[in-house]
């Protein structure tokens, strides 16, 4: 499996950023009511049809590029607001794709949804894409064979909120997707009335865990740890995890008082969905120790997009929303440039 490296954000503070402007106009026609007009179809497998989030009307597309008329827009970032459907829910196959196009150049996908990223019904979807200032198109686009619902479509000028992220963090590679070992690796289980635990020796560390964790997606901190020192000495615990794409979780080394238990909450940020075995592996005093645990990731809003440094990979780890740098953008990798807002707070928007 292809290692990708990637720089995600690490934190959910989502606030809307100061001194937006709307860009009236941008794109026309953004609701569909007025049927095609104001878009360019050309080319793709796109129709207005009924069952709009807004209105009557919205943009279906299933392969291609629709693109709005072109607009004289800003130089920097632009958020776009949207609602986007994933027709046949989250088992729709391919993605959606955004991007924000110079006049006279061809699409690249800047921002990419799957269908169980969006999961059923009307999603509201926030974007922030990078203008290099002149005549552009907003792109949306489809591949993959999926059938996709764009409406509601709104733009203004964007202040990209940097997050505060680790310099080249590795997402995914192993342990492979299903991956779950035939026992407990390094650890012993115990049980305490009906609740299982699992512990790791390492050096003169006593690591007790859970076998299994529930989380949101996106979230930190849901892997409680609590270490035993048994020594006098003072000690280290750098704890990693192996896990399959859609984690982010950067080594992190806490110091552990001799004679003491310390506890602390370590990280399993995943930014998609689902049931996953991942292998978290502790180290202290040169010696190393793993443990599965079992990670059941729930749907969470704001959902935020995990941004690449170039260009989006081709094939995208379903349930992974992804954005990528443009070029011109001179961002820092951390922006929170994708979020998946939560649906019911739809109409606060
Ligand atoms: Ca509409």
């Amino acid at each position: 499996m292809t290692r990708v490296v990637i720089a995600a954000a690490c934190a959910l503070m989502v606030a809307l950023p100061l001194g937006a402007e709307p860009i009236e106009g941008f794109p026309a026609n953004a609701s569909f009511e007025d049927g095609a007009n104001g878009w360019s179809l050309d080319g793709a497998e796109a129709t207005i049809e009924d069952g709009g989030a807004r209105g009557r009307s919205a943009l279906q597309i299933e392969d291609g590029w629709a693109l709005s008329q072109v607009a004289e827009l800003p130089a920097g970032w632009i958020a776009i607001d949207l609602r986007a459907r994933a027709v046949d829910g989250p088992r729709t196959p391919g993605r959606l794709m955004l991007a924000l196009t110079p006049d006279g150049e061809e699409p690249a996908a800047e921002a990419a949804l799957t269908g169980k990223a969006l999961g059923g019904g009307w999603q509201p979807v926030r974007v922030e894409l990078y203008s290099r200032g002149g005549p552009a198109r907003l792109a949306v686009g489809a591949e993959g064979g999926g059938r996709w619902m764009i409406d509601a479509i709104s733009a203004e000028t964007a202040e990209p909120q940097t997050l505060a992220i680790d310099p080249e963090p590795t997402l995914g590679g192993h342990p492979d997707e299903g991956w779950r070992p035939d026992g407990l690796m390094d650890a012993r289980e115990r049980e305490i009335g009906t609740a299982r635990q699992l512990i790791v020796d390492v050096g003169s560390l006593a690591v007790t865990l859970s076998p299994e964790v529930e989380t949101g997606r996106g979230l930190r901190g849901a892997l409680r740890l609590t270490v035993d020192n048994r020594s006098v000495q003072d000690r280290e615990l750098t704890v990693s995890v192996s896990a399959p794409p859609g984690f982010f979780v950067p080594d992190r080394t806490v110091p552990i008082p001799g004679g003491s238990t310390t506890i602390f909450d370590a990280s399993l940020q995943c930014f998609r969905t689902g049931t996953f075995t991942v292998a978290v592996h502790f180290e202290s005093s040169g010696d190393r120790r793993s443990a599965p645990v079992e990670v059941t990731v729930a749907e969470g809003f704001p959902a935020i997009g995990v941004s690449t440094g170039g260009e989006l990979p081709g094939d995208l780890p379903d349930a992974l929303q992804m954005v990528a740098a443009p070029p011109g953008s001179a961002g820092p990798a951390g922006l929170t440039r994708l979020l998946l807002l939560d649906p019911g707070a739809a109409g606060s928007r």
